[in-house]
């Protein structure tokens, strides 16, 4: 008898009675009693992951797959009449992150639980997290996202601490989740702090509220709309309440496990991921001096041997730089010791380009952590470069040997195991199952490049992986999908830099060309997923600009045999997980020099898609490993891009008049049947900013775009040299397992266990 149905008898139940929603009960009850058993690793130095965001995913799954009973728990509601996939449906997903950002943090606390590194996320628990995206009128809206249920994965404790801000003190409480790593006795925690007192009904209509009812929202949304003061402050609010409880966390666990205090660096290792979490470092000196009385100086020493930054952009507009008034506003106690540290650094730096504070008396919070960390880290190799090089490079004169690159990776047990089963199971067939705990032994799967049987196997699995979607989407969204054509996916959150928008005149070109008779070999389907910033105008006229594309395409009976648009709505992690595995190309399309890494191209490439990329980001590395003749490559390099901005020597109007093809597809954005359907005032707008300005360079690549793509649509024919591809990439795709990252920071910067 299983250990699963003994815990069903002990507690005098039937499987084959209970609804979906109680097996997911019941499951989540008995992952949580396996969890309670596991210990907590001890090793001395403890690594604490700050991050404002943890794009977790659902965690039934997650956690089966980790305790190695997945298919045994998947037996037993089998043999009971039950799916487990429609169990999996119950349970909400978790809505704290972004996007990237987030998701990275949560393979990473995977990836430690697995290594057995004694290392803990730190976040905050939102209520409503990112908020959930619907579309009305072919726009964009948002919604609140209420996330928890009565019974969820999040176990209270009883840690509280005394969050001191200006004008009041705000009394947090600590929520934890298990993270138990794939075969690991140990088990490590997502620390999730809250507050008691949030008050719902202060959410308006949409996700508007009041912002400035602290001790009533706080913890409510991730990310709230910070295009107003009262946003922006509630952001300092949010980053303060986060990084003072972790710091009084760290301390007090390192006091509990021996430390001095002046040995801290011995017993606790912080790393900030991007710059959310940067006020730890000025929290952490407040709490070594006012609290355990240590002197200024011998605090600063402490905190500069235990702290280490992950830049994870070069997008100006997204690197924090707080007003000191806010500060003032807010954290006072913290802006002496912030101008303590400024003064220090000017005292030994006078290049006006590193100072902390800068002659508008703003923080530049990347600032203070490159002084004070002893690492600071890009994440793929050219981001890093561009850091050192361009971005960063007065900083890099200064510390030449902080600075070190970890090209980011992806738990498989997620991306993979989960995620394309047949996939897994068939690579276990061909090489056996010691890729699950090395991941660089797929390439074994190079021996298998031309066996015919493989291509075959490999086109069988990708159709039945894109049945497994329709019927998704046909239930869940509405929406038709043709699992016989060609499935080119691009997901990510919208913005200009990774340019929806090219891809969107594409398909204007495409839909044109079908207009004109030029039918495609077999049918394209084109499909977005992402939510865009609610402030972020432009980003929202290009999803409605995609949305009208769609209902015009779709419902053209001349060319929905050959081409598809759709959006989808509310992309999220679970959307993802069955999306890629469906996919044959892989949009990676951002301007090059402006996407640090991007992940989901590790994931595609995993999941035996092709990219469609520029050289951008991890992409670089994707084409190294993959080699250049196994992905498709087309724009401006990165080196071309930082000139072009340097000299100002970027005009659209240059690329509208020189090419017919651009200049028709952009015509149609305002043509009158696009305005039939969409709205005047978004379409103009759109069709304005990248005629006339264009700051993330759509036109650039357009052509080159344009002509790469109808190559690898013609290539698809060929399904062997097209699955020989296939193969490249998924065999050297293990370099971006998340467990290579995460033994890379450990071994080079943590130095933990
Ligand atoms: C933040 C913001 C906030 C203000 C408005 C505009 C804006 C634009 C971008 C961002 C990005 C924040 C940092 C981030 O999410 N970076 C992503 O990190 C991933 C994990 O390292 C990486 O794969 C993505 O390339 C990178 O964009």
């Amino acid at each position: 008898m299983t250990q699963f149905r003994q815990y069903l008898e002990n507690q005098g139940k039937n499987l084959t009675a209970l609804s979906n929603e109680e097996i997911y009960l019941t499951l989540m009850d008995y992952i949580k009693k396996l969890a309670a058993q596991k210990t907590k690793n001890t090793a001395k130095r403890k690594v604490y992951y700050i991050s404002a965001e943890f794009l977790i995913g659902k965690l039934l799954s997650n956690n089966l797959i980790n305790l190695g009973i997945y298919d045994e728990i998947q037996e037993e509601l089998a043999a009971a009449g039950k799916s487990l996939a429609q169990v999996e449906d119950v349970e909400p997903e978790p809505s704290l992150g972004n996007g990237g950002l987030g998701r990275l943090a949560s393979c990473f606390i995977d990836s430690m639980a697995t290594l057995g590194i004694n290392g803990e996320g730190v976040g905050l628990n939102y209520h409503c997290g990112l908020f959930k995206q619907v579309f009305r009128n072919h726009q964009q809206e948002a919604e609140a996202n209420y996330w928890i249920e009565d019974n969820s994965w999040l176990t209270p404790t009883s840690v509280s601490y005394d969050i001191p801000f200006k004008d009041f003190t705000l009394k947090s409480r600590l929520d934890r989740i298990d993270v138990l790593g794939y075969q690991q006795d140990h088990k490590n925690y997502l620390n999730l702090f809250d507050i008691d007192g949030l008050d719902y009904s202060l959410i308006k209509d949409g996700i508007s509220f009041d912002k400035t009812e602290i001790k009533k929202n706080l913890t409510l949304f991730l990310y709230p709309d910070d295009s107003d003061k009262n946003g922006e402050l509630l952001r300092i609010y949010q980053q303060y309440f986060m990084v003072s409880n972790a710091a009084q966390l760290l301390l007090d666990e390192a006091l509990e496990r021996g430390s001095n205090l002046h040995n801290l660096p011995d017993y606790a290792y912080v790393q900030i991921n991007d710059t959310h979490p940067s006020l730890v470092i000025p929290e952490l000196i407040r709490l070594l001096t006012e609290k355990h009385g240590l002197d200024f100086e011998e605090a600063v020493s402490i905190v500069s041997k235990m702290v280490g930054y992950t830049n994870h952009t070069i997008l100006a507009e997204a690197l924090e730089k707080w007003p000191l008034d806010y500060l003032n506003d807010v954290v006072p106690h913290l802006v002496t010791i912030i101008e303590k540290l400024d003064s220090l650094i000017r005292s030994q730096y006078p290049d006006s380009a590193v100072q902390i504070i800068d002659s508008d008396k703003r923080v530049h919070m990347a600032h203070m952590d490159i002084h004070f960390a002893n690492s600071v880290n890009g994440v793929a190799a050219l981001h890093t470069d561009i850091l050192k090089n361009s971005e960063l490079k007065a900083f890099y004169n200064i510390y030449p040997e902080k600075f070190n690159n970890k090209t980011n990776g992806i738990t498989f047990r997620r991306w993979l195991e989960f995620a394309n089963q047949d996939l897994a199971a068939y690579i276990k067939d061909l090489i056996g199952k010691d890729y699950l705990y090395d991941t660089t032994k797929l390439e074994d799967l190079l021996s298998f490049a031309d066996d015919r049987a493989v291509h075959a196997k490999l086109s069988v699995i990708k159709h039945q992986n894109k049945r497994a979607l329709k019927r998704y989407l046909k239930d869940n969204q509405n929406i038709e999908l043709d699992e016989n054509s060609i499935i080119d996916t691009q997901i990510k959150r919208f913005h200009e830099y990774k340019r929806q928008q090219m891809n969107a005149l594409y398909v204007i070109h495409k839909y044109l060309a079908i207009k004109k008779g030029q039918m495609p070999k077999r049918k394209i389907t084109v499909i977005f997923g992402g939510k865009a910033a609610p402030a972020y105008t432009i980003a929202q006229d290009i999803i409605h600009l995609i949305l009208c594309l769609s209902e015009l395409i779709n419902n053209d009976p001349q060319v929905s045999p050959y081409l598809n648009v759709h959006l989808v709505e509310n992309y999220n992690v679970s959307l993802a997980e069955k999306l890629i595995p469906a996919t044959d190309i892989s949009e990676q399309i951002s301007l090059a020099s402006k996407e640090a890494s991007g992940t989901g191209n590790m994931k595609f490439m995993l999941n035996g898609a092709l990219t469609l990329g520029t050289m951008d980001g991890a992409n670089v590395e994707i084409a190294e490993l993959a080699g250049r003749e196994n992905i498709y490559t087309f724009g401006k390099d990165a080196d071309t891009i930082i000139d072009l901005y340097a000299q100002s020597g970027y005009n659209p109007s240059d690329y509208y008049h020189s090419s017919a093809d651009i200049k028709e597809a952009l015509d149609f954005v305002i043509s009158d049947r696009m305005l039939a359907i969409g709205s005047q005032e978004r379409l103009s707008r759109l069709y304005q900013e990248i005629t006339s300005k264009d700051w993330f360079m759509t036109l650039i690549d357009l052509q080159d775009y344009i002509a790469v793509k109808e190559q690898m649509l013609l290539d698809y024919e060929d399904q062997e040299s097209w699955n020989k591809k296939v193969i490249h990439n998924i065999a050297k795709a293990g370099f971006f397992s998340s467990d290579r990252t995460i033994a890379q920071y450990n071994e080079e910067i943590w130095h933990s266990s």
